[in-house]
């Protein structure tokens, strides 16, 4: 339009007009150009956990304030999961060998405070010790995946006189290690090599999913978490339902959506750490005596195979082969060594879409 015939008032608003042009223009380039990577799963699969590593490996690593941060969350872990150690005995009658400790275990039962300061954390270290090396806490420990236990409690009560020095600092490990459910939606930008990144990571367990769908457009591709350690344990919304059928439903759902039939799925067998340890020990037929298992319960490379095998069969569109990667989200150079190869693979896609 020329401008020379109008008003200032007129003028003034064709710059107004243009400029808005201009900026949404930028904007739907950066949107087109924008790798959109999903993060689903069922709750405690890992996503959270790889979200961090994103952050380490390509972002800005958590710094000591950053770590501070999560010095509150490390203490709740260590104290609910030796309440719920405490708990196990009792329910489970096991006896425990030292009677210090079964006072301890009163004392658990009844804690209900959150602690928030070293020097409120400091009183418990020595009885949270003795307890943890106390034969009957051992003895509920090793059947774990009989109540609900998180998977970071050995890790922390290991290293809880260390947790209980008054200038204690989170290190990145235990950042890692760090369990809270997330509640909301967590949308994480970064650069990679060049290329912009959104990761969004959402809460897996029952309450959170109705908020997905929020996050359903423009989607580049989907990282479906499953914690491929749980199959001998039930969920922690229902203490009913079997943690790995319920993966495999939700899965189910996600795979075969008409919203993400162009979007790549990538599965990633998660506490893959966790599993290599379990398998020696716990029978997998065990929980799924009506499903068909070749080989050896007890050998990794056979367990892995059922678990691929449960998770292909529910895909409707066969003309495309199932990616998966068996991980652990805790480990920074598995995480490195995964996202590298599954990132070529998403770029190309990608470049394929736009
Ligand atoms: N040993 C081990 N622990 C892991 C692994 N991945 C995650 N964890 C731990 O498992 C717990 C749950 O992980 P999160 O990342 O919080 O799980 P999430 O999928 O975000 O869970 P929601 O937010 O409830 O959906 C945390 O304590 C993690 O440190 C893994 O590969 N190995
Ligand atoms: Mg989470």
């Amino acid at each position: 339009m020329a401008t020379c015939c109008l008003s200032e008032e007129d003028r003034a608003a064709v710059r107004r007009s243009r400029e808005i042009d201009r900026n949404l223009q930028a904007e739907k380039k950066q949107y087109r150009s924008e790798i959109k990577i999903l993060l689903l799963g069922a709750g405690e699969s890992g996503k959270s956990t790889f979200l961090k590593q994103m952050r380490i490996i390509h972002g800005e690593d958590f710094d000591d304030e950053a770590r501070i941060e999560f010095r509150p969350t490390v203490y709740h872990n260590v104290m609910k999961g030796a309440k719920t150690l405490a708990k196990a005995v009792r329910n489970l009658n096991i006896p425990m060998q030292h009677d210090s400790n079964e006072e301890f275990c009163d004392i658990l039962n009844n804690y209900k405070s959150n602690i928030l300061e070293p020097q409120d954390f400091v009183q418990y270290v020595e009885p949270l010790q003795a307890l943890w090396k106390d034969n009957g806490i051992r003895e509920a420990f090793s059947r774990r995946n009989e109540f609900q236990l998180g998977d970071s409690v050995p890790y922390f009560l290991e290293k809880v006189k260390e947790i209980g020095k008054l200038d204690y600092v989170p290190s990145r490990e235990d950042v890692l290690y760090a369990r809270k459910d997330t509640k909301n939606i967590v949308e994480y930008r970064t650069h990679i090599q060049g290329t912009p990144f959104m990761f969004v990571d959402v809460g897996g367990q029952r309450s959170q999913r109705q908020k997905w769908y929020q996050c359903f457009n423009s989607v580049t591709a989907i990282l479906f978490f499953v914690g491929s350690s749980s199959f001998d344990q039930v969920l922690y919304e229902d203490r009913t339902t079997n943690r790995l059928v319920e993966s495999r439903n939700i899965f189910e759902t996600i795979v075969n959506n008409k919203a993400f039939s162009k979007v790549s799925v990538i599965l990633f067998f998660n506490k893959a750490d966790l599993l290599s340890k379990k398998v020696p020990l716990s029978n997998i037929t065990d929980y799924f005596p009506s499903r068909h298992f070749v080989g050896n319960p007890h050998k990794l490379e056979d367990v892995q195979s059922f678990l691929i095998h449960m998770f292909d069969e529910v895909r409707q569109d066969r003309s495309k082969d199932l990616y998966y990667h068996f991980t652990t989200a805790v480990s920074t150079d598995n995480m490195k060594f995964v996202f590298e190869a599954v990132r070529d693979g998403i770029l190309k896609e990608h470049i394929d879409m736009i």
